[in-house]
């Protein structure tokens, strides 16, 4: 059985995945950041420190076929604190990769590397990259680098631009962007078994009937998900939309209104995706 290491596994996502492999049966190791992880399951082989120290990557990566990379900042920050964990960062697991001869990693990039896209518009896969800060800049970075990382070293990658990952969604914008805890771990379990993955760029998003993205150019993973967050939509809908008129106008939602300073707001999105930049 491949061992996988988990990344980030004292975080809010981190600890869905960590419980899930575990029933699983799946050999893990789970790492946290600062914090120290007590055993879930006798034996468990946890552990913690910071990734920019490359001893610490070589605890995390000795004897590892799959890297699921949970850790990092995972909302905006100052940019100071978004290049150590998500580029610096980033950069150090990568080279343990390297050096301890692990296949494949599973990128945890996200949809605010492409927030500032209206939400009117349906995106494919190779659609440009338009983030809505500094976070989802760090996930552009993370996936040309993860991209180089496969075409000059044959380190194999998964990015997965999680949409809203969440028990059940509860406001309109994720009637789009939701992300099932079930699908999750079905997408994750594909990442694990799948053939040759290459370098991969998928939505981590499920069926839902409002969604924007599209996963045409990924069939080879075999990613089905089965949610759809048009279940709850009722419930959803009858309740004020917590989004603000910024929030509500872009993909990325709550994200795009942080230190925004245009005022033609009603010009700019739609210009900027025909290619003009005024
Ligand atoms: C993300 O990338 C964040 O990590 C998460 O906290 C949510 O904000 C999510 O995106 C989202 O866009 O809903």
């Amino acid at each position: 059985m491949k061992k996988i290491a988990l990344s980030g596994a004292g975080g809010q996502l981190g600890s869905v995945v960590r419980k899930a492999l575990l029933a699983r049966d799946i050999p893990l190791r789970s790492a946290a950041g600062s914090r120290a992880l007590t055993p879930l399951v006798d034996g468990e082989d946890v552990m913690h420190g910071d990734l920019r120290d490359p001893a610490v990557v070589d605890r995390l990566l000795e004897g590892v076929d799959v890297l699921i990379h949970f850790a990092g900042t995972s909302v905006e920050r100052p940019l100071p604190e978004i290049i150590e964990n998500n580029l610096r960062g980033l950069v150090e697991v990568y080279e343990g990769a390297r050096r301890h001869g692990v296949r494949r990693v599973v990128f945890a990039s996200s949809n605010h590397a492409i927030g500032m896209y209206p939400v009117t518009e349906h995106l494919s896969l190779d659609c440009a990259l338009r983030p809505d800060g500094f976070y989802g800049l760090s996930k552009v970075w993370g996936e040309s680098l993860a991209r180089m990382y496969w075409d000059k070293h044959g380190i194999e990658s998964v990015c997965v631009r999680i949409g809203s990952c969440l028990e059940r969604p509860t406001e309109p914008r994720h009637l789009s962007t939701w992300f099932g805890h079930k699908d999750l771990m079905h997408f994750l379990d594909r990442c694990i078994e799948a053939e040759d993955v290459g370098f991969t760029v998928i939505w981590g998003v499920s069926a839902n009937k409002r969604s924007w993205w599209d996963n045409r150019g990924a069939e080879h993973l075999g990613y089905q998900p089965q949610q759809d967050a048009e279940v709850y939509a009722a419930e959803i809908l009858a309740a004020p939309n917590p989004l603000d008129a910024l929030g509500q106008r872009y993909q990325g939602g709550s994200f795009v209104g942080l230190d925004y300073s245009r005022d033609d707001i009603d010009s700019d999105a739609s210009g900027a995706a025909a290619g003009r930049s005024k």
